[in-house]
C-alpha cells in the first residue's frame, strides 16, 4: 500500500468530533463525496494534498513542518480477486497515534510511534474498490512514552512501509529462533488459528523439529547440527523455515551467543571491543525520517568507513531494514525504547503503553543475530519510581528474549574526583551499563579527561553510550574555539585517550553519526535547527573527529 496517499490536515479535529464534541458519525473517515448538487460535504480527500507513504509529513509539506495535530490519511484501492484465506494491513510504524478505518468501519487504534502492527480485514475486503483511512496525531503529551521534550525532531506520520497481507487460516503471528548462551536453540512459533503444532526447518543443516504452536520450544545443544557461527565481520545466514497448517515463514538468521564476563561483553565466547556509532533514524540528507534499505545502506556504509563495528540505534525502535542490513554485514546492534527524559513514572496507563512497545521491540527483532542489546532507557533520573517502572520493562523483555544483554543508557554528572564510581540502581538490573558523559562539552575541562577513570559498583561492562561535541563542518579555527571542527576533534582525541584507559570499558557509541533535525537547537548560522555532534553534516561531509576516530578503530584492529 506504499506509495501516493491523500491527506487532510486537521488541527481543530472536525473530521472526528461535532461541535458539541460528541463523535462526529459523519466523520472524514467515511470518506465520502456529494451525490448530488444539494449535498453538502466539506471535505474532499481526492482533491487534498498528495504525501507518500512511506515518509514523515513534516519534510514533504512545507506547512506541515512543524505540525504535530491530526492529520487525516487516504489510501483508495481496488481487489481484483475474491479473498482466499485471512487479510491483514500491517503497518511499520506510525508516529505517534492513529484510528484506522476501512470502507467507514473502524479497524482499531495503536499508540507509540516506533513499533510494527496490523489489523485483520478478513470478508472486508472482496473484489471492490474499497477506501483504508487514518487519522493520526504526534501530539506530545506528558503521559506518552516518548513524553513532551526530546531532543530529535518529532516526524509525524506513516514513516515505514503499509502492507495488505494475505495469509492461509491458521496464522503464524510471531516465529523465532535464537541462539542461547550454551549454544541451544531456543524460539516459538505463535499460532493464530487451529494447528497446535508447528515446525521450524534450516534446510542446509538438514534439521526439522516438530514443535508445539505457542509454546517455547529449546533444542540442546547437543542436537544442533554443527553449524557456522555468525560473527562481527563474518556474518553466517542461515535460511530458517517456520511452518504452522499451510502458513510458511521463511527468515535469514544467522546463530552466535553474547554474554558477559566480569567487566567483558563476549560473542561466541570471545571478548569483541564494541567500536561503535550512535545514530538516529534519520535519512543520509535533506533531514528527514529514514525508511527502507536504501538510507539503511547508505548510513551503514558510513558506519562501515568509520571502522565501526557496532551500531546504537538511539532513542526508539528504528526501520527493519536497519538491523536486517547490520545482519547482513555483520555488525553488532544496540536496539532502544524511547524511555527518554520525562516520563510518568506513575501512570499505569503510561506502563502499559510502555510495555507493548517493549513487546513490538522484541518481537520484530529477536531474529537478529546483530541485535545482542536491549536498551530500556536513556537518561532517566534515579528515583524509586523510576526504579520499578523500568525494572517492569526489563522484566518484560527478558522474558520475551532471555538470550539477549539489557541495559540501559545512564545519566551521568562529572565527579569531583578522578573516578566516577557509578551506582545508580538501575546499573543492578542491566547486564551491561550505558554511560553518557560529555566531558569536554557541557562541563569538564577538556585537558582533564584522559586521567577520568569510570567503573560500577556491579564491576559490570560499561560502554560509553554517548560523548562528543558539537561542531558545523567547514567551521576551521583554534582547538579552544567551540564549533569548530578542531574543537569537535580535540575532544575526541582527548576522549580516546581516556577510553583507552579505562579497564571496565567494553565498548563506546559516541555521538553520534550524523547531524540530525531538532528543534531543541537554534544558534542562527551554527545550528539552525540541527544537533551538530555528528560526525557528519546533515548531507554526509566529514568532520575532523570522524578521522580521529576512524583511525583509532583502525589501530584496534
Ligand atoms: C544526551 C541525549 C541525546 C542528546 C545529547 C546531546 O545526553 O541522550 O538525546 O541529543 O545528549 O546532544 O546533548
Amino acid at each position: 500500500m506504499d506509495g501516493t496517499w491523500k491527506v487532510i490536515p486537521d488541527p481543530y479535529e472536525v473530521g472526528t468530533f461535532n461541535i458539541l464534541g460528541e463523535e462526529n458519525r459523519a466523520g472524514w473517515f467515511r470518506d465520502i463525496k456529494p451525490r448530488h448538487p444539494a449535498d453538502r460535504v466539506e471535505y474532499d480527500f481526492d482533491t487534498s494534498a498528495d504525501i507518500q507513504v512511506p515518509g514523515d509529513w513534516n519534510t514533504q509539506i512545507p506547512e506541515l513542518h512543524y505540525y504535530e495535530g491530526s492529520l487525516w490519511y487516504r489510501r483508495t484501492f481496488t481487489i481484483v480477486e475474491p479473498e482466499a484465506g485471512r487479510s491483514f494491513v500491517h503497518f511499520g510504524a506510525v508516529n505517534h497515534s492513529c484510528r484506522v478505518w476501512l470502507d467507514g468501519e473502524e479497524l482499531g487504534s495503536h499508540e507509540g510511534g516506533f513499533g510494527p502492527f496490523a489489523f485483520e480485514v478478513t470478508g472486508r475486503i472482496g473484489p471492490g474498490d474499497h477506501s483504508l483511512v487514518l487519522v493520526v496525531d504526534a501530539v506530545r503529551k506528558p503521559e506518552r512514552v516518548p513524553a513532551i521534550r526530546t531532543d530529535w525532531f518529532n516526524y509525524g506520520g506513516l514513516h515505514r512501509s503499509v502492507d495488505l497481507v494475505s495469509t492461509p487460516a491458521d496464522v503464524i503471528t510471531h516465529a523465532w529462533v535464537t541462539m542461547a548462551t550454551d549454544g541451544s536453540l531456543l524460539g516459538e512459533v505463535e499460532v493464530d488459528g487451529d494447528a497446535t503444532t508447528a515446525s521450524v526447518e534450516i534446510p542446509e543443516l538438514g534439521l526439522r523439529v516438530d514443535v508445539v504452536a505457542n509454546e517455547r520450544f529449546t533444542i540442546a545443544a547437543a542436537d544442533v547440527p554443527a553449524l557456522e557461527r555468525w560473527h562481527p565481520g563474518t556474518p553466517r545466514l542461515y535460511e530458517v523455515v517456520f511452518g504452522a497448517g499451510e502458513d510458511r515463514i521463511v527468515e535469514q538468521i544467522g546463530f552466535r551467543t553474547i554474554e558477559t564476563r566480569g567487566s567483558d561483553i563476549l560473542v561466541n565466547g570471545e571478548v569483541v571491543f564494541l567500536k561503535g556509532i550512535s545514530l538516529h533514524a534519520e535519512g543520509p540528507s535533506g533531514g528527514r525520517r529514514a525508511c527502507g534499505p536504501d538510507d539503511a545502506a547508505t548510513l551503514l556504509d558510513w558506519a562501515e568507513d568509520l571502522g565501526a563495528n557496532f551500531l546504537r540505534l538511539a532513542h526508539y525502535q528504528h526501520d527493519e531494514a536497519m538491523v536486517l542490513e547490520a545482519d547482513r554485514r555483520g555488525l553488532l546492534v544496540w536496539v532502544e525504547l524511547p524511555v527518554y527524559w520525562g516520563i510518568d513514572w506513575t501512570n499505569e496507563d503510561t506502563l502499559a503503553n510502555t510495555l507493548q512497545q517493549t513487546d513490538e521491540l522484541v518481537q520484530r527483532d529477536r531474529c537478529r543475530a546483530s541485535v545482542v542489546l536491549w536498551s530500556v532507557a536513556n537518561e532517566t533520573f534515579p528515583g524509586d519510581e523510576r526504579t520499578t517502572f523500568i525494572g517492569r520493562l526489563i522484566d518484560r523483555v527478558r522474558d520475551l528474549d532471555p538470550t539477549r544483554l539489557v541495559t540501559a543508557a545512564l545519566f551521568t554528572l562529572p565527579g569531583k574526583g578522578l573516578e566516577t564510581h557509578i551506582d545508580d540502581p538501575l546499573g543492578e538490573l542491566v547486564d551491561v551499563i550505558g554511560v553518557n558523559q560529555y566531558y569536554g562539552w557541557y562541563y569538564g575541562d577538556r585537558s582533564e579527561i584522559p586521567s577520568k577513570r569510570w567503573s560500577s559498583v556491579w564491576g559490570k561492562p560499561i560502554i560509553f553510550s554517548e560523548l562528543g561535541a558539537g561542531a558545523k563542518y567547514g567551521n576551521h579555527g583554534d582547538a579552544g574555539e567551540m564549533w569548530t571542527e578542531e574543537f569537535q576533534a580535540a575532544v575526541y582525541e582527548a576522549q580516546i585517550e581516556m577510553i583507552a584507559a579505562n579497564e571496565d570499558c567494553a565498548g563506546l557509541s559516541p555521538w553520534i553519526l550524523k547531524d540530525f533535525r531538532t528543534p531543541m537547537r537554534v544558534l542562527p548560522g551554527i545550528q539552525d535547527g540541527f544537533n551538530r555532534k555528528g560526525l557528519v553534516s546533515e548531507e554526509g561531509e566529514r568532520k575532523q573527529a570522524f578521522e580521529v576516530l576512524r583511525r583509532w578503530y583502525a589501530s584496534l584492529g
